[in-house]
This record gives C-alpha cells, structure tokens and sequence, in this order.
C-alpha cells in the first residue's frame, strides 16, 4: 500500500513481549517468540505490530523505564534478533513500531546516574528536574504534584535536592529546556528508523513539556469540566490535564520528530499516546506537521454505553477531519482492564484503571458478549484500529492475582489499594498443552484458569470463537476497504437511543450498514430483511429481524 499513507486505515496489533511469547524458556516472552508468531498475526489479517518496550531496563515499571534506548534487554533477545523479526515482519507485509519512553528514563540510565554522582547546578543535574525543596531546610517537595502511581511526585536526594517523577520514583522526568535532550531524541529515532522501523508510538506524548515555573497543581483550574461520570465519580479524572501535561510548548517536539521522519524514504509514522480532552485539544497532535495518529481515548472510556461511544465517534471524526488526520479506535491497553471484562461490570462506563480489591467481580459472559459487539464496531469504524493482544480471543482480566505475583508499580505505591494493571498483562495462552499454556514454563504471571479453554488453538477449530470473529472482520474490513469508507449515521440512531448505526459507503460503491444494540432489549432492523447478513458478533444476534441486546451486525445494504 505504498504511497497511500498505510496508518490512515492499517489495524495495529500490541505486542507487549514480556507476555506474548517466550521462546527461550526463561519464563518471559521475547522478540524470538515475536518472530515464530508473526504468521499467526499474519493469519489474524493485522497491518503492523506495535511492539511495548523492549529496551535495556531494570524493568521497575515493565520497561517503561528506559537504562538504554540503543540496546536491547537481554531478557527479550539482542539487536540481531531485533533485525530478524523486523526482516521477518516486512517480509509478510507487516509494518513495525516501536515505543518511544521520551518523558523520563530509568534511574538506571548513565544521566541519571551521572547527575547523582555531580553537583548541585551542574550540566549533569540539568538533564533532569532537580528542584530545591520548599521550608527552612528544604525539606519540603517544590510543588504539591502527585505521582500518577500514588505518591508524590518528588523525591529528595542525599544532598537534599529534589527531582520529578510523574510515575515511578525510578523514572525521573527529563528537562525538555535542555536542548541535549532534543537532540538525543533525534538521535534515538535516527538509530531505529536506520533499523528499518515503520514507525513510533510516543508514551506519555502530553507530559514532556511542564507548566513554566512548576505551579501547584490546583483542581479549580486543572479539571476538565462537565465529562461524564461513573458511579465512583472516576472518570473525570481522566482528563484531568495538570500543569504537567498538554502545555503548548510541547507540539514543538512533535514538529522537530515529524521533520526527522521526512528525511526517511517510505511512509514512517508517530502515534501519541496522550490522555487528555477534549477532542479538539487532543487532534492539535496530528496536524499535518506533527504526528500521524493519536490514540483515542474517549473511545476506550466511553465503555459499552450508546451515547457516550456515539459522541467519542463524532468528535473524534469531525476534528480529525479538520486536521485531515484519521481518526484511531482503541478498546484496551496494557494499562486498562480488559475490556472483555470492564463490559461485565454494573456499570457501562467502569473507569478503565483498575478492579479494585473491594469491587464485584465482572459477569465473564456478558463483559465477553460486549467485547465481541463491541469488536465489530472499533473494526468498522474509519481510519485505523488498535488490537491489544489478547483482545482477539476475547481475553478477561486476571482479577485476582495474588499480591506475591505482582509487579505493577501502581499496586506498591498505592499500598495495594489500587490492584494496577497486571492483570491486564497476563501471559498469552496458546495452546491446551501444559508449558504456561503454549507461552513457555513459568510464566512470570500466572494464568487463570479461565485461560485453559480460551488457547488460540481452541479457537482456531470454532467457527464461532472470538479469533473467529475478528479474522472475518478483518478479512470484510480489508476486501471492502471499510477503513477509508465514507461514514454517516444511519437515522436510526436518532430515533432509537440504544442502537449505535451508521452507514459505511466504500470507494467501490458499496454500502454497509453497522448497527450495535447497546440497549436491554431486542431492536427491530429492516435492513436485517432487505439487505445481506455480512457478519454478526454471535450466533443469537438476530433473531426474527431483530437484533438482539449486546449484539453488533454488518449488513450490506
Ligand atoms: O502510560 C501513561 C499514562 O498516563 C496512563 O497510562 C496512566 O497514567 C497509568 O496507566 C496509570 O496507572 C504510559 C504507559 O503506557 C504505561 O505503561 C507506563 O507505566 C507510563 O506511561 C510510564 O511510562
């Protein structure tokens, strides 16, 4: 598809290596099991891979602490082995994007350390946030900011100076005024795109650039008003957007990577993660001088819930479009409960961080339903789609793990009141026969149960399985082109308030109807008598030209 800009409509599948595939028996996947997967991701019917971090780290917060951008850690494999499945990749057609962690580094990386080992005000010092303290002695943090992991956000030293952490205190927050730091980065995406990488996807993409002179953070002034809330008053926060996060200044960076890009032959692309609102702040990141493609969050957060999806749709299509940037489709991460659960819980629009301790456990068949409904409306929808691996087999969350198996960050520094996201990052079950389920022996989180009769082999042999399903749409989704299909609501979505439906009009002519039941009750569908029946999200979805609750269908019309 060259010279057609491949990311405008391409389904990004997330590798997350430490539980895809383990080739080498060390209880944690690796790039090698990457590559003995590619023909399965092939088969699947994906146009990349977007692959987490697998860099040199201590692995504090699973690799998003970065020791070293330019080697690889050896529990995930070497730069030849890097260089074998990226050849392997571009030989099936796949794309490759790599993550980029440019807000902080691991403590572990020579600055940070170097900057421990020189003085107060040196050169050293100043590739990161180091701060005075606030109080007689300085015995204060400079700023009232709180950690995203829980707890503050500042840590002291043993000279008494203080440094910034937005996460974990072994990611310190590097200082985006140092223009070493710009040009490192160029660096860095120079000794990956001369690797062949297709791509980046920018973690933390909102966060580099802080709010001049560091002022508190202040809820009055930092709160985005008016978003819709869950029962727990949780999702507000979401987009909560800080004086550490979305300031102007940080779209410079973008424009100086989009121009390191363009000096690369082929189509290379950037995708910001940046979790901010509302969506015109957010589509500021893809005009056409800064990145390809932002991931769309308010899709993700507005769960299984009509209205709140329909509105993420509309404002995601009609701001991209002014930028004339596609819009994205994500339904889980590694960070979010897996939506095949989230969908399971009372509430349509659970807060994707986290099942706490204290909460109900999610109904597995309902939350599944939804999952697969809910599939067959991010892969109609225009532009491109983000599979999180595992999402294809309809994968729950491991919701209780227990404490002794746990890794997240989030669960330590908010001493356990917050489970965090491993359960999220559970080992990938292949196949019925022992071995962590076909991953590899000892897989560094256990598997539930649950998982021993969902394997991909057990998939595979059922027509009527969740990787069943996602291969049909995928294979529909590419035949007819659906990504670059003209979209418009269909009527019924005014008239009916718990169907989602629109029309796809596809550069062949042809036009197809997507209609989710996102309601409690069946829904008649006339086009479900006039047109074709080209794919339905479970075998009770129609029923007597209805469509039943829970339950999307694509009709050609
Ligand atoms: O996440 C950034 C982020 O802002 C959210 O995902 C959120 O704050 C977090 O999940 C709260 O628990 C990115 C990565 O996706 C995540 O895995 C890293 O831990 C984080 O950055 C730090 O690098």
């Amino acid at each position: 598809k060259s010279g057609t800009e491949w990311w405008r409509d391409a389904v990004i599948y997330q590798v997350y290596p430490r539980s895809f595939k383990d080739s080498n028996g060390d209880g944690m996947g690796d790039l090698g099991g990457v590559t003995e997967k590619l023909p399965y991701l092939k088969q699947l019917g994906v146009d990349a891979v977007w692959l987490s971090p697998f860099y040199l780290s201590p692995q504090h917060d699973a690799g998003y602490d970065v020791a070293d951008y330019r080697t690889i850690d050896p529990r995930f494999g070497t730069l030849d082995d890097f260089e074998r499945m990226k050849d392997q990749a571009h030989e099936l057609g796949l794309k490759i994007i790599v993550d980029l962690v440019p807000n902080h580094t691991s403590e572990d990386h020579e600055w940070f350390q170097a900057a421990l080992a020189s003085p107060i005000g040196s050169p050293e010092r100043a590739r990161y946030m180091f701060r005075n303290g606030k109080g007689e002695n300085g015995e204060l943090p400079p700023n009232n900011w709180k950690s995203l992991f829980g707890g503050p956000a500042w840590s002291r030293i043993d000279d008494g100076q203080w440094y910034l952490h937005l996460f974990d205190s072994s990611q310190p927050d590097l200082n985006w005024e140092n223009p070493e730091i710009w040009e490192e980065f160029r660096s860095v995406l120079r000794f990956w795109l001369d690797r062949g990488v297709d791509g980046f996807r920018v973690d933390v993409a909102h966060g580099m650039v802080k709010a001049e002179g560091l002022p508190d953070w202040d809820e009055q002034v930092h709160m985005v008003e008016g978003t819709d809330v869950d029962e727990k008053g949780h999702a507000e926060k979401t987009m909560d957007t800080g004086p550490y996060f979305d300031q102007d200044g940080v779209h410079e960076i973008y424009r100086d990577w989009n121009q390191v890009l363009a000096e690369y032959p082929g189509e290379r692309m950037l995708v910001v993660e940046a979790w901010i609102g509302p969506a015109e702040r957010l589509a500021l990141y893809v005009r056409p001088d800064e990145a390809q493609q932002a991931f769309n969050f308010d899709f993700l957060i507005a769960g299984w819930d009509r209205d709140r999806m329909r509105n993420a749709i509309t404002d995601s299509l009609r701001v991209n479009q002014a930028v004339g940037a596609p819009s994205t489709w994500v339904l889980s991460n590694h960070d979010t409960v897996r939506h095949a659960s989230r969908y399971g819980l009372s509430s349509r629009t659970a807060y994707p961080n986290g099942i706490g301790a204290e909460d109900e456990q999610p109904d597995a068949a309902l939350g599944l339903r939804r999952a697969r409904a809910a599939a067959l409306v991010e892969l109609s929808l225009p532009g491109s789609a983000y599979v999180y691996q595992g999402d294809e087999l309809g994968l729950p969350e491991h919701t209780t793990l227990d404490a002794e198996s746990r890794e997240d960050p989030t669960f330590f520094r908010t001493e356990g009141q917050e489970l965090g996201r491993d359960g999220a990052r559970v080992p990938l079950p292949w196949s019925p026969v022992g071995n962590g389920l076909g991953f590899g022996p000892n897989p560094w989180l256990p598997q539930p149960e649950t998982f021993e009769n969902i394997t991909v082999d057990h998939q595979l042999g059922n027509p009527q399985s969740v990787l069943n399903l996602y291969k049909n749409a995928l294979r529909i989704r590419h035949e007819m082109a659906l990504g670059r299909a003209q979209f418009e609501w269909d009527p019924m979505s005014e008239q009916n308030t718990q169907i989602l439906a629109y029309r796809l009009t596809t550069d062949s002519g042809d036009t197809v109807l997507v209609a989710a039941n996102a309601g409690d009750a069946a829904v008649e569908i006339p086009e479900l008598t006039t047109g074709e029946l080209l794919l339905a999200s479970g075998q009770s979805a129609v029923m007597a030209g209805k469509l039943a609750a829970d339950h999307t269908v694509w009709i050609k019309l």
